[in-house]
């Protein structure tokens, strides 16, 4: 399997403060350094996983891959490319902002920024704001990221060719749509796309160690007045126990633990399932009536 993994996210919100609150107060996050343009947050050794930047438009700005080495870089380019996703190359600023050796930008079937990137900055000491066990980060990557989207076939073509394979199918009744959640590592799913009438960012998810940190989080972000947009509860596919807030960029975050993970790629078996949760998550995908 390969060793690529979801590296850094970027976000657009209007309220750098507001973020910095949320992400030390609630989610456990460290807040790297802020400026009238961005706010960066860490999570583990890696420089920075989150950057917030200042913008009147909330919301999702770019998710970053790490794809390990500058051969494998050249390699995806091309490949991209041929497909008919040109690549922009990174500037000197885009490169030092975001701590890498060197990044190219593409434009997804949906319209979303990707970047692929090798060399980020590690080794940095991870200093939470609160009592914290930490992120599951590593060779599983920052978590997952999930798009809504009119434009399933092509999503995933062009996810293909950086590695998402597919894990597994749910069919979700309350908005009769399927979504389809995809690995390219042994975290069970970096990447979901949800069909549905438009595109748009639907959800990040971060996975903490350890339970008590998803309940401190659940507490802490009512606490703070943050509306939970799902409850508590576990995932069928990738048996995560998770709840859901808004965050300040106007989408939401699934803060979680205990993701089982894909070991064999070659014993895996694709599977459907016909709800996203065996309890909880009362919500939209989940009515409590
Ligand atoms: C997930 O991580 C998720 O967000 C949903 C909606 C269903 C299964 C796993
Ligand atoms: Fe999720």
């Amino acid at each position: 399997m390969s060793l690529h993994t979801l590296g850094y996210v970027g976000f657009n919100a209007t309220d750098l403060d507001d973020w910095r609150l949320y992400a030390t107060g609630v989610l456990g996050m460290q807040a790297v350094d802020q400026t009238a343009d961005a706010l960066r947050l860490r999570m583990d050794g890696k420089h920075h996983r989150f950057a917030i930047h200042k913008s009147a438009t909330p919301g999702f700005a770019y998710s970053g891959w790490d794809v390990g080495t500058r051969a494998e870089l050249e390699r995806l380019t091309a490949e991209l490319t041929a497909l008919g996703y040109p690549a922009a190359e990174g500037t000197e600023a885009e490169r030092a902002f975001r701590r890498v050796v060197d990044l190219r930008v593409f434009t997804d079937p949906g319209g979303n920024r990707v970047e692929l990137f090798y060399g980020q900055l590690s080794g940095c000491p991870f200093t939470p704001a609160r009592q914290f066990g930490g992120f599951k980060t590593g060779e599983l990557g920052l978590g997952h990221v999930v798009f809504m989207t009119r434009s399933v076939e092509a999503m995933m073509a062009f996810y293909a060719v950086i590695g998402l394979k597919m894990s597994d199918y749910i069919f979700i009744k309350p908005v009769q749509s399927m979504a389809y959640f995809m690995h390219l590592n042994a975290r069970h799913h970096s990447l979901a796309l949800l069909g549905g009438p438009q595109d748009v960012f639907h959800h990040i998810m971060i996975e903490a160690n350890s339970l008590d940190d998803v309940g401190m989080a659940n507490e802490l972000a009512l606490r703070q007045g943050r509306t939970v947009t799902m409850s508590l509860g576990k995932h069928t596919n990738d048996e995560v126990v998770s709840f859901y807030t808004m965050t300040p960029s106007g989408f939401e975050l699934e803060y979680g633990c205990g993701g089982r993970t894909i070991d064999d790629q070659e014993s895996w078996q694709v599977v459907e399932y016909d709800d996203i949760s065996f309890w909880g998550h009362l919500g939209p995908l989940r009515p409590p009536v």
